[in-house]
């Protein structure tokens, strides 16, 4: 007896494939769609996520069943199958292309005939009513389905995107990308994770900025590290009373992905009182005079590759040297939900560096940043107190004449107030 199945399912192992590749979602939902189209197949939806720190996973279903994939960069790998119906779909067509545009040292497949016939036997369904012909055919076009996700082991945040990546590139010290997503417009991430969102940038850059500078007496010398994307100087300049500011910034790709794609954020590069350093931040502030600055802000990535150096003690001791003073330092202080041990290590030392009472955090809800509660570290030199040394008037004007996103006086106070939870962590 002859054995007839409804479909083949052909389960692909994919070795030494070319790790930057299974890496990138976009090529990765590319390719996936190409094998599906040279094997004549009809797409009808694609769902691709890409994994921090690394890996791809997507379906691509087809009008004759699916292919899917899941890759690790990390070893070269990927688990493919594609289950094909019917006769029109030559699924050995797909696993040839993939091979190839994987760029694959190995390939090892294992074919299953699914639902056998002479297994089973077929009734008679009622077809669905159709009242025209029209609504029969299947959409030959489909909508790209592609997500990017920031995740640790347990928590993940998901963004869906247009598909290809605006911008792409590894500098020496990290990978540099920019997504152009649905719900918050263009996205930079730093290895992976996500530095900020063209629809809530201003949260953070206002609360990280406008804190500080309204509680400084009159800031005139200002030195920002990090923040490559421009931001925190677009904001910074809008205090007229600045006369210079110094920016220390690592990585020149970031400074360049900026300028290319979030214009709204890097609009303030070309500023004539930028002083603009491409250097380790660690090294500058050592090099650093005593009594350099008025306001310090410290807009970094998360403590893991180039910004781990900028959480610790030494540091703080050398920013709290070059500070005048009555100098204040604002410094991003993470997700007292997300990295708890972070939080609270730093605050430990910051508290040892700026005396306990001079230090006091502050929050703002920034929906992009894992659990969307952001922590900033407001530090002072001489004591000033963020909320009783307050000038309202000075606030009040100021948010008046900017058009704001984010910041005004209630917000100011208010972000100081603390769950009880993070009081219990701060001691
Ligand atoms: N996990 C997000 C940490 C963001 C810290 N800095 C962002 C830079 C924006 N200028």
């Amino acid at each position: 007896m002859s054995k007839v199945s409804l479909g083949q399912h052909v389960l692909v192992e994919l070795y030494g494939c070319n790790s930057e590749l299974l890496d990138n979602v976009s090529s990765i939902e590319q390719i996936m769609c190409d094998a599906a189209e040279r094997s004549k197949a009809t797409i009808i939806n694609v769902s691709f996520h890409h994994f921090s720190p690394y890996g791809v996973s997507g379906v691509v279903v087809i009008q004759e069943s699916h292919l899917a994939i899941h890759t690790w960069p990390e070893y070269g790998y990927a688990a493919i199958d594609v289950f094909t119906c019917g006769n029109t779909v030559d699924p050995w067509v797909a696993y040839a292309y993939l091979k190839e545009a994987l760029q694959a040292e190995s390939g090892s497949t294992m074919e299953l005939k699914r639902g056998q016939t002479h297994l089973m036997t077929r009734e008679r369904l009622e077809e669905n009513i159709v009242r025209d012909e029209k609504s029969r055919k299947i959409q030959a076009v489909y909508k790209r389905n592609v997500w990017l996700t920031e995740r640790d082991e347990n928590i993940a945040l998901s963004l869906r995107h247009k598909g290809n990546l605006l911008y792409s590139d590894k500098s020496e010290y990290q990978k540099i990308e920019v997504y152009d997503t649905y719900a918050y417009g263009k996205v930079l991430c730093l290895d992976s994770l996500i530095m900020c969102t063209e629809k809530d940038e201003q949260v953070y850059h206002e609360m990280m900025v406008h804190v500080p500078m309204l509680c400084h007496a009159e800031p005139k010398r200002v030195l920002i590290v990090g923040g490559g994307d421009g931001g925190t100087l677009r904001e910074v300049l809008k205090h007229t009373c600045v006369e210079s500011v110094v920016m220390v910034e690592i990585d020149a790709k970031v400074i360049e992905a900026s300028k290319k794609h979030l214009p709204g954020l890097s609009k303030a590069f070309n500023n004539s009182k930028l002083d603009l350093l491409i250097q380790d931040a660690i090294k500058y502030v050592e090099d650093c005079a005593k009594s350099s600055f008025d306001v310090v802000i410290i807009d970094n990535s998360d403590p893991v590759g180039p910004s781990e150096g900028l959480f610790t003690r030494q540091f703080y001791e050398n920013i709290d040297r070059i500070l005048k003073e009555d100098g204040i330092m604002v410094a991003q202080s993470e997700s007292p939900r997300f990295n708890t041990e972070v939080f609270k290590d730093l605050y430990k030392t910051l508290r040892n560096v700026f005396a306990c009472d001079n230090v006091h955090p502050y929050l703002a809800y920034i929906p992009t940043y894992p659990t969307g509660m952001w922590s900033f570290a407001f530090c002072s030199k001489s004591g000033i107190h963020p909320i009783l040394d307050l000038s309202q008037p000075k606030v009040m004007s100021f948010v008046q004449g900017n058009s704001l996103n984010y910041y005004n006086l209630k917000i100011h106070s208010a972000a100081f107030a603390q769950p009880n939870f993070v009081c219990e962590l701060l001691g």
